[in-house]
C-alpha cells in the first residue's frame, strides 16, 4: 500500500479538529484524513488521537500506528479496547520550549514574589520586601526527568537556580543533581525549595503529589514553605491534600495547568485560594502548525522501512 492510498482517522474530542484536518490538507495533500469510521474503516493505516472515544480504535483490521496528538499518553489508555499496534508520541521542538516557558515563568514568578505583589497591588500597598533570595540559594527539584523536564532543568540551570531532579532510572544531566527510583525520592525531597511536576500520568505515578509526599518535604526554605508547580497531569495531584497543606503552612503557593477534572469545576476550592495559580491546561499546548509536518515526515519515513521514533512504552504507559 502506498501513502496515498492510506486513510488516515483523526479522532479527538475535546479540541476543534478543522486546523487538523487544514494542516494535514496543507503538509500531505495527498492522504485522505476522515473523522470517522464509518465507511473507511477497511482503509484506515494511522489513527492521529487526542482522548479518542472509547472503542473507536477497534475494528480498524489495517490499522499499523497510533499517533498521540500530545506527549502525554494516558488519554489514550484510559480507554480499555485498544489494538495491539505501536504507539507513538509528541516530542517536538515546539512542545518542549512552551513547556520550558511555562516552567520557567512559574518559577520565577514565584521566585520574585509575584503572588505576594500582585495582592498588594490589588489593596493599593506598598510594602518594600528588600529580601530577595538569589537564585542560587533556591533548589528547584524536577519530578520526571524525560524530554520536558530535561530542558526545563537546563533553562533553569542557566538562570543560576541549583536544579535537581527525580526519574524511574537514573538521568544524568551536567549541573542538575540527579535522584531516581522510588528509594530516590526522599533525597529529592527533603532539599527542595519549589518542585516542578513534569511526570507522566501512569498506575505507579497517580495521586503521588499527596501528602505523604508534601510531609518529606522541609518545612522553611528562601521562600518559607516550598512551592509546587504541576504541568504533568492532574491525576497525579490529590486535590484536597495541595488544599490541606497549604492551609497547614506545609506548601506556601501553588501552581496548577492540570487538575483531575478538567474543565476545573467552578465549584471548586482552588479558584479563589489566595496562594493557587491557575492555568487552564495550557502550559504546553499541541500547535497544529508546529506539529503537523513532524508527524507527516513520520510517516514519510515510517513508509521508507525507517523505524518508527518516540514509541510508547505499553507496560510503563508512558
Ligand atoms: P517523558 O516520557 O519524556 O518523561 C517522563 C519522565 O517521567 C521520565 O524522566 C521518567 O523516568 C519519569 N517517570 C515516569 N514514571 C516514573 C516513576 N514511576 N517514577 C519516577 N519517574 C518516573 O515525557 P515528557 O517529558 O515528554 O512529558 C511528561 C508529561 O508532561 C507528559 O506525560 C504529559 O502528561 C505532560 N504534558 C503536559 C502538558 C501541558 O500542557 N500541561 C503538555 C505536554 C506534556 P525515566 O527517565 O526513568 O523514564
Ligand atoms: C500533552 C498535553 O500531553 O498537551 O501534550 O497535555
Amino acid at each position: 500500500m502506498t501513502g496515498s492510498d492510506s486513510t488516515i482517522l483523526l479522532a479527538v474530542t475535546g479540541w476543534d479538529p478543522d486546523v487538523w484536518q487544514s494542516e494535514f490538507a496543507k503538509a500531505a495533500p495527498g492522504r485522505k484524513l476522515v473523522l470517522d469510521t464509518k465507511d473507511a474503516n477497511e482503509k484506515i493505516r494511522y489513527a492521529l488521537v487526542w482522548k479518542q472515544r472509547p472503542g473507536s480504535l477497534m475494528g480498524l483490521p489495517k490499522l499499523e500506528v497510533i499517533f498521540s496528538l500530545g506527549a502525554g499518553v494516558d488519554h489514550i489508555f484510559h480507554d480499555h479496547q485498544i489494538p495491539d499496534v505501536p504507539i507513538v508520541r509528541i516530542v517536538s521542538p515546539d512542545l518542549t520550549m512552551r513547556m520550558s516557558e511555562y516552567v520557567v515563568w512559574q518559577v520565577l514568578d514565584h521566585h520574585r514574589l509575584g503572588l505576594r505583589y500582585r495582592q498588594q497591588q490589588a489593596q493599593k500597598v506598598w510594602h518594600e520586601d528588600r529580601r530577595q533570595p538569589a537564585a542560587h540559594e533556591v533548589t528547584v527539584g524536577i519530578l520526571g526527568l524525560g524530554v520536558l523536564g530535561r530542558d526545563a532543568a537546563q533553562k533553569l540551570r542557566n538562570l543560576g537556580f541549583r536544579v535537581s531532579g527525580w526519574s524511574r532510572r537514573l538521568q544524568t544531566i551536567e549541573g542538575v543533581t540527579s535522584h531516581f527510583g522510588k528509594d530516590g525520592l526522599k533525597d529529592f525531597l527533603r532539599d527542595v525549595d519549589i518542585v516542578v511536576c513534569l511526570l507522566p500520568l501512569t498506575p505507579e505515578t497517580k495521586g503521588i503529589l499527596s501528602m505523604t509526599m508534601f510531609a518529606q518535604m522541609k518545612a522553611e526554605g528562601p521562600l518559607g514553605a516550598p512551592v509546587l508547580i504541576n504541568a504533568g497531569r492532574g491525576g497525579l495531584q490529590n486535590e484536597p491534600d495541595i488544599l490541606a497543606a497549604l492551609d497547614r503552612g506545609m506548601l506556601s503557593a501553588v501552581t496548577l495547568d492540570v487538575f483531575k477534572t478538567e474543565p476545573l469545576p467552578k465549584t471548586s476550592p482552588l479558584w479563589t485560594h489566595p496562594q493557587v495559580v491557575i492555568t487552564p491546561h495550557a502550559a504546553a499546548s499541541s500547535s497544529p502548525q508546529a506539529l503537523v509536518p513532524e508527524i507527516v515526515a513520520q510517516l514519510e519515513s515510517y513508509e521508507r522501512g525507517e523505524p518508527l521514533k518516540n514509541i510508547v512504552d505499553k507496560a510503563a504507559q508512558y
